[in-house]
């Protein structure tokens, strides 16, 4: 016969087990429109994800790495002069320079990480060699420029004419103050007029985005990440977002799923953002589900600065299943596998 302590034992792991079910059908019933499944396949965040994973595309459909496939891919926005939120002509910080917050994750879960780097548009390969050449995670600032110098790449300037125009004209109106993003605030023309209010806008939305998160599998069903940033526009010198920090902005774990993050990088850093979402799949919840719970922990810690801002996780699980969530409406993601060309996804969001 049970004795108390084994059967409360028992009824509470029933309870778990039906608990966890019940989360897994109901976001299952949920998030059937966007599901998508099958291996190789790169996800990854905003319009500019599209290019991004062509690039990827080309070597996951070869059978390719995905730590190659999500290098590669992430390297077009760095490199694209027109993007000014990621990479080469990335809007600069509030003294003008412009520094790059990059990390990368292989199927082994080994990281690398740059914070703060001045002067190299590919800040996601550096943060490539500092996994592979160093016993380190994270290397930051002048000692990342340092690193990557050392290792081949050249000094270059990334503050395009374009990024200048756009700092200064912020210069006319800025205020000194650490107020996250305000500034943010004031320097995009809203498309809705400039009076009304417009999720679109807030920090970290669709006109005010500034990081690419990058995930894939491949065809040996192994997975690998890319996230890689100038960070919030016009932020104080020396401000680093969630983007580098591992478990931040980006987790893998070969056995359950990985996760990246967009949006206002301080909010993310408070719950750990990629790699609760991470953990929440490997518990038993869908992609969205894990995207979703995790976009409801920043709501409850701060619910009045959460309707200011936006924030976005992108996750893909071990089985291929693709999820998302965001805080406002207007975060937006693209899949590329067989099944779905490349296709751009509005996210659901919590504040509607
Ligand atoms: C950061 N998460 O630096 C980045 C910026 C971003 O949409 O993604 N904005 O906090």
């Amino acid at each position: 016969m049970k004795d108390r302590r084994s059967f409360l034992k028992t009824a509470a792991l029933g309870a778990a087990v039906f608990s966890l079910d019940s989360i897994a059908s109901a976001a299952d019933a949920q998030g059937k429109k966007n599901l998508v499944k099958g291996k190789p396949i790169v996800v990854s965040t905003w319009d500019f994800g599209r290019a991004a994973n062509s690039a990827a595309w080309d070597i996951l459909k070869k059978g390719g790495r995905a730590l190659d496939a999500v290098e590669a891919g992430v390297r077009v926005p760095e490199a694209d002069p027109n993007n000014h939120t990621v990479g080469y002509s990335g809007f600069p910080d509030r003294d003008g320079r412009v520094t790059l917050d990059a990390c990368i994750m292989d199927e082994l879960g080994n990281a690398g990480s740059v914070a703060a780097l001045e002067h190299v548009t590919h800040a996601i390969s550096v943060a490539r060699l500092v996994m592979e050449k160093t016993p380190h995670v994270m290397l930051v600032g002048d000692g990342a420029l340092q690193f990557a110098l050392a290792n081949g790449f050249q000094k270059e300037n990334l503050l395009t004419p374009e990024s200048e125009k756009a700092w200064k004209e912020w210069l006319k109106k800025s205020e000194y103050k650490p107020v996250i993003n305000i500034e943010n605030k004031s320097y995009d023309s809203n498309p809705a007029g400039a009076t009304a209010f417009n999720p679109l806008m807030l920090p970290g939305n669709v006109y005010n985005h500034d990081t690419i998160g990058m995930i894939a599998m491949d065809a040996n069903g192994d997975l690998s990440g890319a996230c890689t940033t100038s960070g919030m526009a016009f932020k104080l010198h020396g401000r680093v977002g969630d983007s580098p920090i591992i478990g931040a902005g980006l987790y893998v774990d070969n056995e359950i799923g990985a996760a990246t993050s967009t949006g206002v990088g301080e909010e993310v850093i408070k719950i750990v953002g990629s790699h609760l979402v991470v953990e929440l799949m490997r518990q038993g919840y869908p992609p969205e589900a894990a995207c979703k719970e995790a976009v409801t922990r920043i709501v409850k810690r701060s619910p009045s600065k959460a309707k200011e801002i936006q924030v976005g996780f992108l996750a893909l699980n071990k089985k291929g299943e693709v999820g998302a969530y965001c805080l406002q409406q207007g975060f937006s993601y693209a899949v590329l596998n067989n099944e779905k060309n490349n296709v751009l996804i509005n996210g659901k969001s919590y504040f509607k």
